[in-house]
């Protein structure tokens, strides 16, 4: 048994103010309308994960990683594998605005030849660990790599994003046993619980209640947020960053195609875009209008 690094090393509190968290708000809903013109000009691609997962990478690439997009390859940056590949969208979007490669460079998703693919490659942009797609393996890997991590008593954090609907692979289970048993306290899990999956409702696909519980059982320390309020992601983010003999699952509760009232709960946008005209600008007004909403709550 290696010698594992035993407790937390928290590199970065988290504190949160009021004028950080307005300006995060903000720019979720600027990555949101990029990826609507992305899905747009592509003319295929996954909407309704991205659009909930939006306040969640906000919050992760311009908040809570120890990373810098200037050096992509720095060995102590934190680690974010993206499990469930599809909804690489929104990462690459959250990627750009914090200047991992130019903003113009979004309207290249899915091309050929573009380092953008419809699923991550991890050869085609650095900073991406992982190629996935295939779902379930990134939640191994990301095992894998907090282990390594530990081995080494290297200071960095693996963030692992999943969706719900992956969890009805086994390997995700084998994930979650490898990482109750070594006290991963290095590496966060965080499910984006929005309910729907390729073909319909979890709950009727294959019911996942009562998931806390099942966690737990794992040895996993289980915290439950509202996916779509930054503090409060945050607030789960510094819990699990406050840990130190188990591995922590945060499930992000979010609303599928957060933020346009046609596509919010409904399954059948899972992998398909907006149309070009009446009905992407019409999903761009519908933003806007939640953007100002959210602003001017903060008055
Ligand atoms: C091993 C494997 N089986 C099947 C698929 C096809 N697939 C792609 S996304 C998806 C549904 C995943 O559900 P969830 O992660 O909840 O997606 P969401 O609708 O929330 O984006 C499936 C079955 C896949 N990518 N990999």
């Amino acid at each position: 048994m290696p010698n594992l690094s035993k407790g937390p090393k928290v590199r970065k509190p988290l504190h949160l103010h009021e004028k950080k968290l307005k300006s995060l708000e903000k720019k979720a809903f600027e990555i949101r309308e990029d990826l609507i013109d992305m899905l747009v000009e592509a003319g295929s691609g996954h909407s309704a994960g991205p659009l909930g997962m939006a306040d969640v990478f906000t919050a992760l690439y311009f908040h809570v990683m120890v990373h810098d997009p200037k050096k992509p390859g720095w060995k102590n940056r934190d680690r974010l594998i993206l499990s469930n590949g599809h909804i690489t969208p929104i990462r690459y979007a959250a990627m750009a605005h914090a200047g991992y490669f130019p903003k113009k460079q979004m309207m290249t998703l899915r091309k050929l030849g573009s380092p953008l693919q419809g699923h991550p490659e991890l050869e085609y942009l650095p900073a991406v660990e992982t190629t996935s797609g295939p779902l379930g393996s990134g939640s191994s890997q990301a095992a894998g790599i907090a282990y390594a991590g530990l081995m080494d008593q290297s200071p960095w954090r693996v963030y692992c994003v999943m969706g719900d609907g992956e969890l009805n692979e086994g390997q995700v289970w084998e994930a979650f046993q490898f990482a109750g048993n070594n006290k991963l306290f290095n590496l966060t899990f965080i499910i984006d619980r929005n309910n729907i999956q390729i073909d319909g409702a979890t709950e009727d696909v294959m019911p996942l209640e009562p998931l806390v519980d099942k966690l737990e059982a794992f040895n996993l320390n289980v915290i439950r947020c509202a996916g779509n309020s930054i503090r409060d992601f945050v607030s789960a983010v510094e819990h699990a960053q406050s840990i130190s003999e188990k591995s922590t699952v945060i499930i992000a509760d979010t609303i599928p195609g957060y933020g346009i009232d046609f596509m919010e709960f409904d399954f059948t946008w899972h992998g398909k875009p907006p149309k070009a005209g009446e009905e992407s600008q019409s999903a761009v007004n519908h933003l806007r209008t939640l953007a100002g909403r959210i602003s001017s709550e903060h008055e």
